[in-house]
């Protein structure tokens, strides 16, 4: 369908009022009062002190700082979806400007990445060419729709005085450890003053100063919040990087490229993220997020509650983790997973006396059942291995473990559905009480004992069962030994019992398990941050002192990473910066006493995240070259205040796709800030809101291609492209679904107001909504209404009439305050879409009224639609003859008496007798009632001047007067 409508170019023919509101004279207009904008800098919010201090009168003012997550510098630009969360926080942060707060709104850009590297690699363009432009092409996108941005605030996460402190930070964390029970970061000195005094001893005795240089790294990489670690990984030779689980194909091949993708170890950086699974779990409380993004959170963390249990094996012991310790007694057989450390050691060199076939998976001895087994088990991802519906499989590694609470030997299995990276990579397993157990148990012909009495009728024989039976309303059965009975208890009760008794014979302890790993933090990327890591010849770690930072990206021949034999897994990724031998190789005097030295920088860098973990903070004092933020600058805007015990940005918008991973390593990033004394807030984003997302129909034909959107044409209620008929459906709108609608032509067909009003308007902003630029029109003829009802198409001029406010007729009074405290109270509540149509009421009801405006209301719906329409909002408030900016002016406040909307019918009674009516306020009090029915005339004449014996008032319905 043709995306121009012949009604939107109406306007701008010649034959129409030639000071009529027009396309071109919207871009007239706001193209004018951009420049004047950036010309005066109204948008600089002042600090309270440093390079952006400003007008103290602002910085006495509450403050709000409005935040939008910042965009990454796409090569294709912005589509209109993109704006939407910019267009609502600008609104926002206008209102909050009117209403007396010192705003802080900017954006920057999020700008290292895999695109830009991509194609650097296929162009041989350097990345941050490429990135730059984007960036300038996406700037002046975003300046043509009239953002009130701070643009001095602005910055990019590849500007080397950026990635500088980003540098600094993980220095920051490479140089702290969590200290159990002080429950937070303390410097890595601390530790090792502890560890020097003898206040903490050694692991494996001895004293830390008879430690070697290795020994002592070794030791504190155990504490460290950054450390490295020989990490699984997911290596795809045929790629020459290692994947995320989520690049992984279920049959364990690279998305990208189908090459095949081993799980290899790998020595990479980690961030201790686990240290603060609690606190990250505590603190949401206090935040105000959408539940569901609240309990997304919560589930990555996922706390379980449960129990370690040990049970022996020659001497040795496999320790568990369960959530059901009270089951234990129906424990009939373990199992490690593949991977699990200890199964070479457990597994013997013969079957066992008795061992069943079906346990050996035909193979001759234990151990070539279980290399057997793990060679399968490592082609598979987590998720598959995991899968519900899937069929169990296993080996027995030929060794049987002691059941502790009664001595039975369980059988003890190697089996993928267990995982190593979860509790401890070995459970009990409870064929009655779980289903995956259960299955295993029928497969491999294993005992089910019934240890719960089953509540649905089923029996307590589980030979006759089909499935597990698990309820935490039944009552423990069969679970009793010399010293401990569960029978008859329930669920928690048992588990109170047994771990007790655990606790007490030493074979286990009640604990906390998360599902919440370590935040893998190495990439064999080119375009990211460096680590300000280098090595010496032993291999042991340094960071860089700060005076080294930044420590910048180094050109390097090739971005791309080196590619290998798809097949040959013993290979290793080899990144581009280490092919720099120049940069790679160096000889630093660190300032550790040591002199100058060679060493070997680290050569990976850091993850896409990392910029984005912080840059709250930057934004507070973008300039400062001393410290990552000046306290007192980040006390003022993000401290803790009442209703904020963890302080925070007020506003912080963006997609809900950023639910987990962004929003949890920049709160953990926030808090080892805090702990360590830089910053006073222990939360990065106290409000959270998810704007929904634009969506756009997506043409097909017959084949499924998608056809450009703007060529399809409908014909009674079909579409066609060129003839041929094309199915239509609603999804996503971008660039390779042929239905990207710009920013750009809408501004160039409208103007920025009307798409700024149109995309507020579409609908909820946390709904998603389909784009139809036939309706955009709508908000441009409210505009143009709005201009008429201010200026006089034909000469240009005002054509208000300048009355008082007592002279304006009550009506439209009435209309003007109503629509005031209501659009006061849906910006504040951030229903952009039902302020508008309050807007739209007020500006219909004045057109329908005819005649000039009166200035109060004319002033005032003009103060209404700044936030919204920012653009023609300055021109009109000029053209009222004011000469400040309507930026800052207050915004209007609605008189009470007006909103009141309906009245309500008071009854007035003498004996019982209905002698008035009076209409009153439905608030009225029963003073003012009462008085008003005592001077009613009718009620005067009807008490002839008798005297009162008793008035009863029922505000605001009744009074009843009894007379003397
Ligand atoms: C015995 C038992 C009996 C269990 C029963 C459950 C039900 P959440 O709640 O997710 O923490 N488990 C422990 N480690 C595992 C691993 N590495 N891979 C796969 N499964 C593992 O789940 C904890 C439960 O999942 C644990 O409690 C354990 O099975 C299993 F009626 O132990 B349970």
């Amino acid at each position: 369908m043709s995306e121009t409508n012949p009604a939107a170019t109406a306007p701008v023919t010649a034959d129409a009022a030639p000071h009529r509101y027009t396309a071109a004279m919207a871009a007239e207009i706001e193209a004018r009062w951009q420049d004047f904008w950036d010309a005066e800098g109204t948008y600089a919010a002042p600090n309270p002190k440093g390079d952006l201090a400003g007008d103290p009168e602002l910085v006495a003012r509450p403050k709000k700082f409005i935040m939008d997550m910042f965009p990454y510098p796409s090569g294709a630009g912005l589509h209109v979806g993109h704006p939407l969360g910019y267009i609502a926080t600008d609104v926002f942060a206008r209102f909050q400007r009117m209403t007396g707060h010192n705003v802080l709104h900017t954006l920057g850009f999020d700008a290292f990445g895999l695109p830009a590297e991509q194609y650097a690699v296929q162009t041989g363009t350097h990345p941050r060419a490429s990135t730059e432009a984007n960036m300038k092409n996406m700037v002046s996108q975003l300046r043509r729709l009239g953002l009130g941005h701070d643009k001095r605030r602005s910055f990019a996460t590849i500007d080397p005085e950026y990635y500088k402190w980003t540098q600094w930070i993980f220095l920051q964390i490479f140089n702290s450890w969590y200290d159990d029970e002080a429950k937070r970061a303390r410097p890595i000195s601390e530790l090792v003053a502890q560890f020097d005094s003898g206040e903490r001893a050694v692991p494996g005795g001895g004293t830390w100063s008879a430690l070697t240089e290795a020994e002592r790294a070794d030791l504190l990489g155990e504490y460290r919040l950054a450390y490295a670690s020989d990490a699984p990984v997911n290596w795809c030779p045929g790629l020459g990087t290692v994947l995320a689980n989520e690049e992984v194909t279920a049959d364990g091949r690279s998305e990208r490229g189908n090459f095949p993708v081993f799980k290899s170890k790998l020595r990479q950086w980690n961030m201790r993220i686990t240290a603060y699974a609690d606190r990250l779990l505590d603190d949401l409380d206090q935040l105000d997020w959408p539940e569901a993004i609240k309990l997304q959170q919560r589930n990555w963390i996922g706390r379980s509650e449960g129990a370690r249990v040990d049970f022996p094996v020659d001497g040795e012991r496999i320790t568990v983790f369960t959530t059901r310790p009270d089951t234990l007694f129906g424990a009939t057989y373990m199992v490690l997973a593949p991977e699990h450390p200890l199964v070479e050691k457990f597994t013997p060199a013969a079957w066992p006396e008795g061992t069943r076939d079906a346990w050996t998976g035909g193979h001759a001895t234990p151990a070539e059942a279980v290399a057997a087994y793990r060679a399968q088990a490592a082609s598979k991802s987590d998720v598959e291995r995991q899968a519900e519906a899937k069929d169990k499989t296993g080996v027995f590694i030929g060794a049987y473990a002691t059941n502790p609470v009664n001595g039975e030997q369980v059988p003890v299995f190697v089996a993928d559905y267990v995982l190593m990276g979860y509790g401890t990579g070995a459970i009990m397993a409870v064929p009655a009480g779980d289903q995956r157990d259960f299955e295993f148990a029928r497969a491999f012909e294993l005992p089910i004992r019934c240890i719960v009495e089953p509540t649905d009728g089923r029996g307590t024989d589980p030979s006759t069962w089909e499935s597990a039976f698990a309820s935490y309303d039944a009552k423990i059965m069969n679970s009793y030994n010399d010293e401990v009975s569960l029978d008859g208890l329930g669920v928690v009760e048992a588990k109170e019992r047994i771990t007790e008794w655990l606790e007490r014979t030493g074979a286990g302890a009640g604990t906390v398990n998360f599902r919440l790993r370590d935040w893998l933090f190495s990439r064999q990327r080119y375009w990211g941050e460096p680590f300000p890591i280098v090595y010496d010849e032993d291999g042991i770690a340094h960071p860089l002192p700060a005076s080294m930072l930044p420590l910048e990206l180094p050109e390097v021949e090739d971005y791309s990473p080196r590619t290998f034999d798809p097949d040959d897994a013993d290979t290793k990724p080899e990144t581009p910066l280490s092919r720099n031998e120049d940069w790679v190789h160096v000889t630093l005097d660190l300032g550790d006493g040591r002199g100058p030295r060679r060493y070997r920088r680290e050569t990976n860098t850091m993850p896409n995240w990392a910029g984005s973990c912080w840059y709250e903070l930057r934004y507070l004092d973008p300039h400062n070259s001393e410290q990552l933020v000046d306290p007192e600058i980040e006390q003022y805007w993000m401290g803790p205040r009442e209703g904020l015990p963890h302080g925070g940005v007020d506003l912080y918008v963006g997609g809900a796709e950023h639910a987990v991973l962004h929003l949890l390593y920049a709160r953990f990033w926030s808090k080892v800030l805090f702990d360590l004394g830089h910053v006073s807030s222990a939360e990065p984003f106290h409000k959270l809101f998810n704007q929904g997302m634009i969506q756009a129909y997506v043409y097909r034909d017959s084949r499924g291609i998608a056809v450009p959107a703007a060529e399809v044409e409908e014909r009674d209620g079909a579409y066609f492209h060129g003839g041929e008929k094309v199915s239509r459906l609603l999804g996503k709108m971008g660039k390779s679904l042929k239905n990207a609608v710009t920013p750009d032509e809408i501004c160039a067909e409208y103007g920025a107001d009307t798409l700024r009003l149109y995309e507020m308007a579409m609908g909820p902003l946390d709904v998603s909504r389909p784009w139809d630029t036939r309706a955009v029109v709508g908000q441009f003829r409210l505009l143009q209404r709005l201009w008429r009802n201010v200026v006089d198409e034909n000469t240009g001029r005002l054509s208000v009439a300048d009355v008082a406010e007592t002279d304006v007729d009550a009506d439209t009074l009435r209309a003007l305050h109503k629509a005031i405290d209501g659009v006061r109270q849906d910006l504040e509540g951030m229903r952009f879409n039902t302020a508008i149509a309050k807007v739209t009421e007020l500006n219909n009801h004045l057109t329908k009224v005819g005649g000039p405006v009166p200035r109060p209301v004319a002033e005032r719906l003009v103060l209404l639609v700044a936030p919204l329409a920012p653009h023609v909002a300055e021109e009109l408030w000029r053209k009222l003859g004011h000469t400040s900016s309507v930026v800052h002016e207050d915004f209007p406040v609605a008189d009470p008496a007006y909103v009141v909307d309906e009245t309500v019918t008071c009854v007035v009674q003498i004996k019982g007798k209905v002698k008035a009516r009076l209409e009153v306020s439905p608030s009225v009090s029963e003073e003012d009632l009462e008085k008003a029915a005592l001077a009613d005339e009718k009620v005067v004449a009807a008490l002839g001047g008798a005297g009162i014996r008793k008035v009863i008032v029922r505000a605001p319905k009744l009074v009843n007067i009894v007379p003397a």
